[in-house]
This record gives structure tokens, C-alpha cells and sequence, in this order.
């Protein structure tokens, strides 16, 4: 099976678990969108659910695609978030916000009662790290805001490179308006503690350890899905 494939099935499995009335955080991504596809062939068959999108992105396609939306502000508390990841541990602990969309992805599963992550086999860690940590960061004053980030992390034993994540010549700005910067740590021994440390930051808007939020994980591999 290809990696497409794999995304397609996996997409297919999580709209199987969404339940008539539900309301629903929509997350952002491929393995994501292939969810928003087959959720909306649901819908089309007579499925009643109303949902949150996580990105601008997200909302376009489940326009597109027929799939009745709303906000947090209409409806602040949700049953059930489904989102991709890059990474999960065994603890159910994630790194999210490759795709740039992680500020609005943790509002939401924070905002639902329980959280789906739907990925193939290869995002399964055993230590989080390999993926460069997004921190998305306010615009004023990058460089204090990149040092303190640096000392953070230091003080909680994990160093390494920071790089503001671009878009060709010009920074990548986030549907929030801010930048991210991906940190290349290797490897996060205590993702409590980092996360600790980075919230104290003021200029961090939010980062992408998603720590107590996933509550159950579908991944999918060439041999099936395993839960
Ligand atoms: C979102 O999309 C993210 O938080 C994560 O960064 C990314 C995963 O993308 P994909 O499913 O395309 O690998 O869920």
C-alpha cells in the first residue's frame, strides 16, 4: 500500500467513528484531509455533525466539500477532535505543527472532550524530538524571543538549532498572524518540563507538544491499522 493509500484507509476508519450529532474539532494535514474526504461522503449519506476546523486551510476544504461548519464561539465545547500528528510517543504524547496550524489545533482538541490522532506507522516514536519542535512566536522581538527559547531549553537539558520557518524569501505566518520556529532538539527527554518552560516565555504564543490531549491513536501501515 502507498502512502496515500494508507492516508485514504486511515481516513476512512476515523469517519467510521464519528457519530450522528456529534460535534466535532476538524483537524489540519493529509493524513487529515483524507479524513475531511471521507467524512464528507458520509455527510452526503445523511451523517448530522457540525464542526470546528482547525486551519483556514481545513475550512476551505470542508466548504468545498459540503461539510457544515461553525466556530468555538458558537459552540465551545466539542465531542471528539480528529488530527494528523508528526509524532507520537507510547504516552500518547505528540509534536504537531508541521503544518503550521498548531495554535488553533490545540484550542480545539482542548476544546473536545476526547482527541482521535490519526497517522501512518512511521510517526511512532520512542522519544519525541526527531522532528523539529514548532513554537510559534510573536513578531516583536524575535531575537530576545529566540534567546529565551535557546536558554529554555538548556535548562531543561535539550539544545540545538532554531530556524524561523519560511515560505520561499518571506517568513511563514501562521492563520494567527505570528512566525514559527522549528527547533531542532534530537531528542526531548522531559516534554513536561520543556513545555513548562517555553509557556514562560513571553513572546511564545504556543508550541507543538500536545502533552494530556490525545486520548486514543489510529496508526496505519502496510499491514493495517493498529489502535
Ligand atoms: C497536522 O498536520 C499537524 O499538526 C501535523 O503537523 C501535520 C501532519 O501532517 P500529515 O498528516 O500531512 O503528515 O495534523
Amino acid at each position: 500500500m502507498d502512502a496515500q493509500a494508507m492516508k485514504d484507509r486511515i481516513g476512512f476508519e476515523a469517519a467510521r467513528r464519528v457519530d450522528s450529532g456529534m460535534r466535532l474539532g476538524i483537524g489540519t494535514g493529509s493524513t487529515a484531509e483524507a479524513f475531511v474526504r471521507a467524512l464528507a461522503e458520509r455527510v452526503k449519506e445523511g451523517l448530522r455533525i457540525v464542526g470546528v476546523p482547525t486551519s483556514e486551510r481545513t475550512a476551505r476544504l470542508c466548504r468545498d466539500l459540503g461539510i457544515p461548519l461553525t466556530t468555538l464561539e458558537e459552540l465551545p465545547e466539542l465531542d471528539l477532535t480528529i488530527d494528523g500528528t508528526d509524532e507520537v510517543d507510547g504516552a500518547l504524547r505528540l509534536i504537531k505543527g508541521g503544518g503550521g496550524a498548531l495554535l488553533r489545533e490545540k484550542i480545539v482538541a482542548s476544546a473536545s472532550a476526547r482527541m482521535l490522532v490519526i497517522a501512518d506507522v512511521t510517526k511512532k516514536v520512542e522519544t519525541l524530538g526527531a522532528f523539529p519542535l514548532p513554537v510559534e512566536i510573536n513578531g516583536f522581538g524575535i531575537v530576545s524571543t529566540l534567546l529565551a527559547i535557546e536558554r529554555a531549553a538548556g535548562l531543561v537539558g535539550v539544545a540545538g538549532t532554531l530556524a524561523l520557518r519560511r515560505t520561499g524569501d518571506d517568513p511563514f505566518i501562521t492563520d494567527g498572524g505570528h512566525l514559527i520556529v522549528d527547533a531542532s532538539f534530537g531528542r526531548i527527554p522531559d516534554p513536561e518540563a520543556l513545555s513548562a518552560a517555553l509557556h514562560a516565555i513571553p513572546g511564545v504564543v504556543e508550541h507543538g507538544l500536545f502533552l494530556g490531549l490525545a486520548s486514543s491513536v489510529m496508526l496505519a501501515g502496510p499491514d493495517g491499522i493498529e489502535e
